[in-house]
């Protein structure tokens, strides 16, 4: 045991009236909704690299958190691991997601960075052994080093599309050891800065090369997990490719990748693409790819991607809405991909984020779960598009421009405008969060 989180209990159930700071009010795993357990819903993620390598800076300061794992050695990279751990524990966390970096000593080259990361993963499965919670997701780390500031894929440098062809392979490699349900790809160099100096057809061609042997790879070795893409429309780059839910189909589509890999979508990135969380997830649902979610929020005043734990339940309530109404998770969670603000450096405020984000989530499942229970708005909507089930317009729709025509004018079809009933149905929706 480390000292770090000292004197912090184990977060347990505790109900709604609790005034216990280290409890949880809404979060009960074992408390059955829609005839599955919370925990098996909401599938809760830590993400390491938020909680345990950042340190803490903005554009205008550097660190502010102490951590006495902070340095690059494997030792200290250990030490991390167990702090990590400790927390994952005292949260009954079910999963962590992490990149090779996070976890790993920086190396000089691929090889000391393969032994690190090998070393790593060797000390997590020892400590995953002990413990309950499983890895979600493993990603690489293909965006902070100089080397991938030009793109990682789609890099105008071979070596760099070879770096990251290889950095991948291992990342891939250590996900699966790690029993890791899914695969992440967020590209976070991949995009642009200036056309001026961009070759668009080629950067698209290398970049699904380079899924395509990331798919490959995922059969080869037999990987039963989930290959998934993270869109994001800017930052870092001026325009990352994978702008949003419906330009990654678009790309998968093109390149025919659509039934091999879906997406982890971002509540902060759904609202930089300017759309909401919950249409990118219906989205997502309609086209088949729906994966995972980064259920982290940005400010919306500031305009980037802020990272901060979820505070809003109608919000979430709405994305975990469109969630159940897909058929909720299958290899996917709900992954923190939030850290604590840069003045919040004590280990309590650590635990007590995730705890406050943590029932947050489960108070808009459950909110999400009764509404879909009492039906209403599943009922408006059928009624709304109850004419398509006549076989007439069953009919129509297999019939062509001339022969509508000719029906419209023998029948004197004359449609009248009916009601949306918006206001009606938001006020429905009031009435479960
Ligand atoms: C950055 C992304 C990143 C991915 C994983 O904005 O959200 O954290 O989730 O690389
Ligand atoms: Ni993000
Ligand atoms: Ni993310």
């Amino acid at each position: 045991m480390t000292t770090f989180f000292k004197d912090i209990p184990q977060i347990c159930f505790e109900g709604a009236q609790s005034t216990n700071e280290f409890a949880f009010r809404h979060y009960n795993p074992e408390e059955i909704v829609q005839g599955k357990s919370m925990k098996d819903h909401l599938r809760f993620a830590v993400a390491y690299w938020h909680s345990f390598a950042w340190p803490g800076g903005d554009p205008f300061g550097g660190q502010t958190f102490d951590r006495p794992w902070f340095g690059d050695s494997l030792d200290l990279a250990k030490l991390k691991a167990d702090v990590a751990f400790e927390m994952f524990d005292i949260l009954q966390a079910p999963y962590f997601c992490f990149h090779d970096v996070d976890i790993r000593p920086d190396g000089n080259d691929f090889a000391e960075n393969t032994r690190n990361l090998e070393e790593i993963v060797d000390y997590i499965g020892e400590k995953m052994q002990g413990g309950s919670t499983k890895l979600l997701w493993g990603t690489a780390n293909l965006f902070s080093h100089e080397r991938f500031m030009s793109g990682a894929a789609t890099n105008p440098d071979p070596d760099v599309f070879a770096f990251s062809a290889a950095t991948v392979k291992t990342c891939m490699d250590a996900t699966m050891k790690l029993g890791g349900e899914n695969y992440v790809l967020w590209g976070g160099r991949e995009g642009y800065e200036t056309l001026l100096n961009t070759d668009l057809t080629r950067e698209a061609d290398n970049m699904a090369r380079f899924l395509s042997m990331v798919v490959d790879y995922k059969h080869k070795k037999g990987f039963k997990g989930a290959i998934l893409i993270e869109p994001k429309p800017q930052e870092p780059m001026k325009h990352q490719y994978d702008y949003d839910v419906a330009t990654v189909y678009g790309f998968l589509k093109r390149f025919g990748l659509e039934n091999e890999v879906k997406v982890n979508i971002e509540q902060g990135h759904a609202i930089l693409a300017g759309h909401s969380f919950e249409h990118e997830i219906a989205m997502a649902n309609s086209l088949g790819i729906f994966g995972s979610i980064d259920m982290n929020r940005n400010d919306y005043q500031s305009g980037w991607d802020t990272d901060q734990f979820p505070d809003n339940v109608p919000e979430m309530a709405k994305a975990y809405y469109e969630i159940l109404r897909g058929g909720g998770f299958t290899s996917g969670g709900t992954n923190f991909d939030a850290k604590v603000r840069r003045q919040s450096i004590d280990p309590e405020d650590l635990i007590l984020a995730h705890v406050g984000a943590m029932d947050t989530c489960a108070r808009a499942l459950k909110s999400a779960a009764a509404l879909l229970e009492d039906g209403g708005l599943e009922a408006a909507r059928d009624t709304r598009y109850a004419g398509w089930e006549t076989a007439d317009a069953k009919a129509m729709l297999g019939s062509d421009l001339e022969s509508i025509a000719a029906t419209v004018a023998a029948k004197g079809i004359n449609p009248k405008p009916r009601s949306g009933r918006q206001e009606r149905l938001e006020n429905l929706w009031n009435r479960f969060v």
